[in-house]
């Protein structure tokens, strides 16, 4: 029987899902009686440092914790629960860590994206059951922008290199933490899962240890999903978002069946759109939550949904906050929420008002999840204009003249699946809301959307040439070339695709032997 902390915030489904595929039993965690009781303790610490200590304390969890640890009993701490175990976090200066591990938490300053988001190698710094089966080489799911900084070096048990070299596991006695997420790393990370749990006797280092490690480039499956007209949930794909072909909404397949087969093709990502999530009451949109909580029980890689994420009054006059809305996708086992149509709305608030209201989605959630929770869906179209002078929004030159000649766009931001046009470019959107706290960029891109003509390198450039967060490029992949096209001409972290794999016409495995020893990827 293992022993889970859940302090109530963000996605521990997929750890109770991953931790029972492996034949153990879970039990939540209830009461600090539970935590001093328990044969072994796992902690995910998700969300932001603050946050998790403040509602540990609120719980009477955290002298029961100190307690177990310093008894030396089996522990497994995840991303925060790493964290949690030093002293401070310069995420919340003011709060005190549980101080274990002697030493800090430290936001990473380098001039690569904030948060480090993906997958990554270990550097192996002393020999630990924990790497028992392993060979080496292998990349684990890493979410985060801090990291932490032990005063004694000897409890470090991997590093990773992301322009800096920083600690991303460390080992103490029984007490075992890890910045990355062994339960969001595939089989490789399941096997860690397994050693740990299982108490798997020797201390090996895998035979091709590394010595310095790279952040792979993501390979994203997208499934657009929404209810057909005779209302079964489907996964439907569009032609520059018209999903309705001789007037029936496409049916590409169920969305719990194509994302297991993403995710054994070996998808580094996957992520769910509900597009019709405008205007439909998301708590009440009970199928959605249901996918999720199937395609947690046998994925093992990041999750993100999409569609309907905001403020909303039901049919019976109840009012329902975005932060309430992502709780209960998050419990339902997603890792990270997409806000398309309100982020948009938002930024005009913003634009207007001149300030943060701290009231926002966007600022909400991620300062309960962290900003690496908070994603922002754009559905930008292409403007053409004579001069940069013509409108007040940020301006690019194109190579690809306009129909009437025109050698300067701007990318037009829509609401409502790319219904309705507003008065505010993509660029500006993704600037503000980086910082009103999101974590990342999901670049579609509404031209492109479903035509096979490659990415939009020059909007992936202009936006993410903007922001210092991750951008994931989405739409218009229809050949391999085109995604070692996007990862060598702009700074995209991720590619996205949907039609291509939906229709098996470029498998997902077919993209990584073609970009394999040409970019860092994750092989599967
Ligand atoms: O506005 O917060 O409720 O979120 C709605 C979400 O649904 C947004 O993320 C929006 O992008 C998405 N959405 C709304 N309508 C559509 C539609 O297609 N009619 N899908 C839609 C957007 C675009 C991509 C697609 C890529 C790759 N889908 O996600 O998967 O373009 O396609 P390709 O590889 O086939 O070219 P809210």
């Amino acid at each position: 029987m293992i022993a889970l902390l859940d302090y109530g915030a963000g996605n521990v489904r997929s750890l109770t899902n991953a931790i029972e595929r492996l034949g153990e039993e879970v039990r939540v965690v209830s009461s600090g009686e539970d935590i001093l009781t328990a044969g072994k303790l796992v902690f995910p610490g998700v969300g932001a440092f603050g946050s998790m200590m403040h509602r540990l304390n609120e719980r009477g969890y955290i002298e029961p914790l100190t307690t177990y640890l310093h008894s030396n009993r089996p522990f497994l701490g995840i991303c925060l629960g790493l964290q949690a175990l030093f002293d401070y976090s310069e995420e919340a200066p003011d709060v005190k860590g549980l101080g274990i591990i002697p030493g800090s938490v430290k936001r990473f300053v380098i001039d690569r994206s904030v948060p480090h988001i993906g997958w990554n190698g270990l550097n192996l710094k002393q020999p630990s059951p924990f790497f028992n089966g392993l060979v080496g080489g292998e990349k684990f799911y890493f979410v985060h922008s801090y990291h932490v900084v032990p005063k004694d070096m000897s409890v470090v048990l991997t590093t990773t290199d992301y322009e800096c070299e920083f600690v991303s596991s460390i080992q103490r006695g029984n007490i075992l933490a890890t910045q990355f997420h062994p339960e969001k790393s595939g089989r490789f990370g399941l096997h860690i899962l397994k050693n740990f749990l299982r108490a798997v006797p020797g201390h090996a280092l895998p035979k091709a240890a590394s010595e310095s490690t790279q952040l792979a480039k993501r390979i994203v499956a997208c499934l657009d999903v929404r209810s057909n007209d005779h209302g079964d949930l489907v996964v439907t794909k569009g032609d520059q978002y018209d999903v309705r072909e001789s007037g029936d909404v496409r049916n590409l397949g169920k969305p719990v069946d194509l994302a297991r087969r993403y995710y054994q093709e070996g998808a580094d990502e996957i992520i769910f759109l509900n597009i019709t999530g405008f205007r439909d009451f998301p708590l009440e949109d009970m199928p959605m939550l249901e996918v999720l909580q199937q395609t947690s029980k046998n994925v093992f890689v990041p999750l993100t949904i999409g569609g309907g994420i905001r403020d909303y009054t039901d049919k019976n006059g109840r009012n329902y906050t975005a932060l309430e809305v992502a709780a209960e996708y998050f419990r339902s086992g997603a890792d990270k929420v997409s806000i398309g149509s309100d982020a948009v709305l938002i930024v005009e608030n913003f634009i207007k008002s001149g300030r943060k209201n701290g009231r926002s989605s966007i600022e909400e959630i991620s300062r309960v999840y962290g900003s690496q929770a908070v994603v922002i869906s754009i559905d930008p179209r292409r403007v053409y204009v004579s001069s940069p002078d013509d409108v007040a929004h940020q301006v690019i030159e194109t190579t690809t003249p306009g129909p009437r000649g025109e050698s300067f766009c701007w990318y037009q931001c829509t609401i409502k699946g790319g219904r309705e046009g507003r008065d505010l470019d993509a660029i500006t959107l993704a600037q503000v809301c980086e910082q009103l706290g999101a974590g990342e960029i999901l670049l579609n891109c509404i031209d492109r959307d479903g035509t096979n003509l490659g990415f939009d390198i020059e909007l992936i450039n202009c936006v993410s040439n903007a922001v210092s967060i991750p951008v994931i490029a989405s739409s218009g992949a229809g050949a391999l070339e085109h995604f070692y096209e996007v990862f060598t001409q702009t700074h995209a972290e991720a590619a996205l695709a949907a039609g291509i794999f939906h229709r098996r016409e470029i498998p997902i495995a077919a993209v990584k032997n073609y970009l394999r020893g040409k970019v860092e990827i994750r092989l599967y």
